[in-house]
């Protein structure tokens, strides 16, 4: 490859700095990480230095599998970059730039919109005096709660702390800005205080076919615990976490992530003390799979659905053709 065709193909620096910031959980969450996948797409197209529409349609697809890579279990990511993809049209690299941001754009407004249309149907679900126990940090789960806020309804949470990375903070946080009374608890009490809850409320990575949700770890044994206490399971999730390859039989990745944020290396060396280092294995899931059975409900900006019905809405959406985001 010559000078020119290395600068026709670069990724802009931002594509990296978003993909990096992703795998390192910096920007996290589902809808969020597919938000600034799409950012990251117009970004790239805005700043191309590709002379042709062909390096133009390369460098994007270069870019897509960049963001794609970071980390494997949200679909909303390689549904984001998909969608913003096959809007790229044009016959010249001006008429290409112009398509792929204005597609990009319309994602990140419908994104905004779903989650909003999606918080009104779960705020069906609460009433007055009810309290809600969350998992992680979800914005389509804060969302039905928002929605109920501002509807008038007086909701408390129960927020779980999160191991390993404590994502339950971010909710309380947030929570707290709405006004909304917080218990924070360690997530071994939630069996404990599941009595004196009124609905789970978690949000999700992806869907599959079979109604089963994939969310971060933790959220199987919390929707079995409620099953067991008769506590509704309600899981928030906008379409784009439907994940279309399920339909034709393939899994969902789970991400395995560093040891260290489990075991820092410190707290290793106390934990081995004097035994030899490699006896010690760290395993570190980030997501578990709650199968269908122990969801309730699945609320998504097109209604609420039992889990095992979401199957059809996912054929009407993504009809039966998956492929890498970047295919052409
Ligand atoms: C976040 C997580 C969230 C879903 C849904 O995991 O499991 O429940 O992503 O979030 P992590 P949202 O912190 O590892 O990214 O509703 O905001 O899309």
């Amino acid at each position: 490859m010559g000078r020119m065709d290395d600068e026709q193909s670069a990724v802009d620096p931002t594509v990296a700095a978003t993909a990096e910031a992703i795998a390192t959980m910096e920007i996290r969450g589902a809808a969020t990480i597919a938000d600034a996948a799409a950012e990251a797409l117009a970004t790239q197209a805005d700043h191309t230095a590709a002379r042709s529409p062909a390096a133009f349609r390369d460098q994007l697809r270069t870019a897509a599998r960049e963001l794609y890579e970071t980390r494997p279990t949200a679909v909303s990511l390689p549904n984001a970059l998909r969608y913003v993809l096959r809007g790229m049209s044009g016959d010249t690299v001006t008429e290409l730039q112009a398509s792929t941001i204005a597609r990009a754009e319309e994602f990140r407004t419908e994104l905004e919109q779903a989650q909003d249309q999606l918080g009104r149907v779960g705020a069906n679900r609460l009433r007055d005096g009810d309290v809600v126990m969350t998992h992680c940090h979800s914005t389509d789960a804060l969302a039905c709660i928002e929605a109920a806020i501002d509807a008038g309804t007086e909701v408390e949470a129960i927020v779980k702390e999160t191991r390993p990375r404590k994502q339950g903070h971010i909710t309380a946080r947030q929570l707290r800005e709405w006004g909304v009374p917080v218990t924070l608890i360690v997530d071994n009490a939630a069996r404990r205080y599941l009595d004196g809850t009124d609905h789970v409320l978690v949000g999700a990575d992806s869907i599959a076919a079979d109604g089963s949700v994939i969310n971060k770890i933790g959220t199987s044994g919390l929707a079995v615990n409620a099953r067991e206490r008769g506590v509704p399971v309600m899981v928030a999730a906008q379409t784009i976490k439907l994940h279309p390859d399920t339909m034709t039989g393939h899994t969902v990745a789970i991400e395995m992530r560093d040891e260290r944020e489990v075991l820092t290396e410190a707290e290793r060396a106390d934990v081995t003390g004097d035994a030899p280092e490699e006896g010690l294995a760290v395993e570190n899931p980030s997501f578990d799979v709650t199968p269908p059975r122990y969801v309730d409900a699945i609320v998504t900006e097109r209604g609420q659905f039992p889990p095992e019905s979401i199957v059809t809405l996912m054929r009407e959406l993504f009809g039966e053709t998956t492929r890498e985001p970047w295919e052409p």
